[in-house]
């Protein structure tokens, strides 16, 4: 008898879940081929100084030309799953009112074709590319954006549903919010704290809307959300320093879980923040709308010690991990970390880890291969976490590699390089990296 994946010892069920995750801005290109409109990345990579070296996404790794190339790695990397965004500004450019059949069309043919290959599609709806149109008429601290989301999704849900396994409403709101409203780093560079909040609101308010359509379908592949959740540790054993930590916890975990389990917003968090959030009568009925599972994004684990002058009473503090290109620490616990926290204290049904990975300085040797050793050391100690959250009973189903590509990372533009497969942003030529092997290796039950 043949060695089968059946035959498996490595501590991952037969029926996990292997992929590798995209989004549309970061890999499509063809920025205004077959009518797509601009997003608010559109003109944000054009105000200057916003992204590393003027760069910006109009070619990326031209994937809406070479889709099928794609698809290519993907089979050999023997995923069952790929995740990937579908571009609001492709379906409806101005953001809302009827649908551009060409763009809709794009899609129809890219999950077919993974279909014939046996690939899951793993749809994420809104992976940050907001029309432009509706940027300019408030964008997410604007209430009617919710509701603009809601008829986007059912104009997918319905087109593509019957292609698709698994949908994700909404991408780290966390980022959209903050980083987009309050921080000003990512687009549409705003710097004001209370539009973040309620960007906050509306982004989860939008995921519920969208929920409910999509129960109204009659579809059945299981929904979520994708958060990047963040479960610092205390710098130390001192009271003081826990509670710091969990204090640290609200901002980027509680705040999301609490109201998508129907617990509201996260009273702590925002009295020490002085905000107040514009929730309106039945808010929150909307946003926990049930849904199969929780996903998650992990990349880092911090340390915090308690600080009284901060606002929430605490600070970063130094650790002595290896760092990624990003610089952020390489925790591998951490994750393991995250999975316990959540499912200890929120009734999660299935938790999915949507993205993990890390950039480092990759380069092609004299022999043609990029021999990316510190992406395996991440990848093999990364999925060592998950399989100890398995073992202790943590309903951990998916393992999604963050990412396929070397891509466009945002206001890093194409500095910062997180693929399986190198990308040469000039030409957009692809060259598989070792660590593509290795995944390959894991997701074919050979690596323990
Ligand atoms: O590239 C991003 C992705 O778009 C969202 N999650 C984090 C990744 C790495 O920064």
């Amino acid at each position: 008898m043949g060695i089968t994946r059946g035959d498996r010892n490595d501590g991952f069920p037969k029926d996990f879940l292997w992929g590798c995750s995209t989004a549309s801005y970061q890999i499509e290109g063809s920025s205004s081929a077959d009518g797509r409109g601009p997003s608010i990345w559109d003109s944000f990579c054009h105000v200057p100084g916003a992204v590393y070296g003027g760069m910006n996404g109009d070619f990326a790794c031209d994937s809406y030309r070479r889709w099928k190339d794609d698809i290519e790695l993907l089979k050999e990397l023997g995923v069952d799953s790929y995740r990937y965004s579908v571009a609001w500004p492709r379906v409806q450019p101005r953001g809302s009112g009827a649908p551009l059949q060409a763009g809709l069309d794009h899609y129809k043919r890219f999950a077919d074709a993974l279909g014939e290959a046996g690939i899951e599609s793993a749809v994420t709806l809104y992976h940050w590319d907001l029309p432009q149109s509706l940027q300019d008429s408030g964008g997410w601290p604007c209430r009617d954006t919710a509701y603009r989301f809601a008829e986007y999704a059912d104009i997918v849900f319905r087109a593509l549903g019957d292609r698709v396994g698994r949908w994700f409403t909404l991408n780290e709101p966390w980022c959209a919010a903050f980083l987009g409203y309050e921080l000003g780093v990512h687009a549409p560079g705003h710097k004001d704290r209370a539009e973040a909040y309620n960007a906050a609101h509306h982004l989860l308010l939008g995921h519920g809307l969208a929920v409910q359509v999509y129960r109204k379908t009659g579809l059945e592949a299981p929904i979520g959300i994708v958060l990047n959740p963040s479960t610092p540790r205390p710098a130390t054993r001192r009271a003081e320093d826990i509670a710091a930590a969990d204090r640290a916890a609200d901002h980027g975990t509680a705040f999301w879980l609490d109201p998508l389990y129907g617990r509201g917003y996260t009273a702590r968090h925002l009295a020490a923040m002085g905000v107040s959030m514009p929730v309106k009568d039945g808010d929150f009925d909307i946003i926990a709308a049930p849904t199969e599972f929780i996903a998650i994004n992990y990349y880092a684990e911090n340390a915090v010690e308690a600080d009284s002058s901060a606002p929430e009473g605490f600070r970063q503090a130094p650790s002595w991990r290896d760092k990624s290109a990003m610089n952020w620490d390489i925790v591998p616990d951490g994750l393991y970390r995250m999975l316990a926290a959540i499912a200890k204290r929120w009734p999660v049904k299935e938790i999915l880890v949507t993205e993990n990975g890390a950039a480092f300085e990759d380069r092609i040797d004299g022999d043609g291969r990029i021999k990316d050793s510190q992406r395996i050391d991440y990848l093999r100690s990364h999925l060592c976490a998950c399989r100890k959250a398995i073992a202790d009973g943590i309903p951990l189903k998916a393992y999604y590699f963050w990412s396929l590509l070397d891509n466009f990372e945002w206001a890093y533009g194409y500095s910062k390089r997180f693929g399986l497969v190198y990308v040469d942003p000039v030409n957009g030529e692809r060259r598989i990296k070792d660590s593509f092997y290795y995944f390959r290796d894991s997701i074919a039950g050979f690596e323990n």
